[in-house]
């Protein structure tokens, strides 16, 4: 009577996400700072490769480029300067499962972080390393960084800084159990989305070096760069990014290069006549710490309590 139903079950339908679902807070960098451009990109590939948002994370340290955790509607994680990579593999020890964007810039990453950098290079956990190379401290209003180059004006080297630059790319490439390294620049977007794709789908730490304009204190270190093409070197190969060859017709200056030679991945980051871009080395098969560091993840609280109760038993009398 009535027409009582009596099947309960909810119909649960697929989920599809677009980019709304990415999408955080209105982004507060500068109009015209490169930050823009590699959130959007990221933002698409979640939604390409549709990432659950609940099972993604995006952690940084402190500096603008630091900021992007607040833009992306998943969860994240907003540290301190210099330590967004141990807490990234923190979260990777524990949830291995989860997808980790990393936002870090060269302060950050290269000065107050380098060491966390040196050994998340070695530990080698599966997460995308994105370093937001400005040249320079944004947030805290130009002060020379590692990567500012020798003459550049700023607030701490005010007749210019005198130190020869730190390479993060070829600094990486040094490190030991590196599994891959790539380079791109904040103005081209199809080459930024494809680098950064390709390090999502490496499996193992992707570091992603990415020349990034800051149009309020180092507005003119790229601008030669943007403005004259043949100043960049293409990396082409099968086995490298795939950028949508519209995006790239531009770089009439290209080379073939193999991504799991070292050695010439090496020499090309150093070259100084040309910026390269693409990616410079991987390594599929580097052995990455989770691995051992989240064994025990799913190990219940009864259970946890039951072994320390067994390992205290032993010593009863
Ligand atoms: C322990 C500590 N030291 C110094 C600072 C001040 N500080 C905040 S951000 C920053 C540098 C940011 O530069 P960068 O990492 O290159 O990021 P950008 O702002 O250029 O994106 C510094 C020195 C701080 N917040 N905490």
């Amino acid at each position: 009577m009535f027409g009582l139903k009596t099947d309960w079950s909810l119909e649960v339908l697929p989920r599809y996400f677009t980019l709304e679902d990415y999408e955080g807070g209105m982004a507060r960098w500068c109009p015209g700072c490169g930050d823009h451009g590699v959130l959007a990109a990221v933002q698409r590939i979640c939604r390409d490769a549709q990432l659950k948002p609940e099972s993604t994370v995006s952690v940084s340290g402190i500096g603008c480029s630091s900021r992007f955790p607040h833009y992306m509607k998943t969860y994240g994680f907003h540290g301190l300067h210099g330590r967004a990579l141990p807490v990234a593999c923190g979260i990777k020890s524990r949830r291995p499962e989860l997808t980790i964007w990393v936002a870090t810039g060269d302060g950050d990453c290269c000065s107050i972080g380098a060491a966390h950098w040196v050994h998340a290079i070695r530990y080698n956990m599966d997460m995308v390393v994105m370093l937001f190379d400005n040249n320079v401290y944004g947030l805290t209003k130009n002060q020379t960084s590692p990567t500012s180059r020798p003459g550049s004006k700023t607030n701490t080297h005010p007749r210019g800084s005198f130190l020869p630059p730190l390479n993060p790319a070829l600094t990486t490439l040094s490190i030991s159990n590196v599994s891959f390294v790539a380079q791109t620049v904040d103005w081209n977007p199809v080459h930024v989305y494809a680098t950064l794709k390709a390090a999502y789908e490496h499996k193992g730490l992707s570091f992603v070096r990415i020349l990034q304009r800051c149009p309020q204190y180092t507005p003119k270190v790229f601008e030669e760069a943007q403005r004259d093409p043949s100043l960049m070197l293409l990396l082409e190969h099968e086995k490298g990014v795939q950028a949508d060859p519209a995006g790239t017709k531009i770089y009439t200056n290209r080379t073939q290069h193999d991504p799991s030679d070292i050695n010439a991945a090496r020499q090309i980051a150093s070259r100084e006549d040309v910026i390269p871009i693409g990616l410079l080395f991987r390594d599929a098969d580097r052995p990455r710490y989770e691995e051992f560091s989240s064994l025990g993840a799913d190990v219940t609280i009864e259970e946890k309590v039951q072994a320390l109760e067994k390992e205290l038993d032993r010593f009863a009398i």
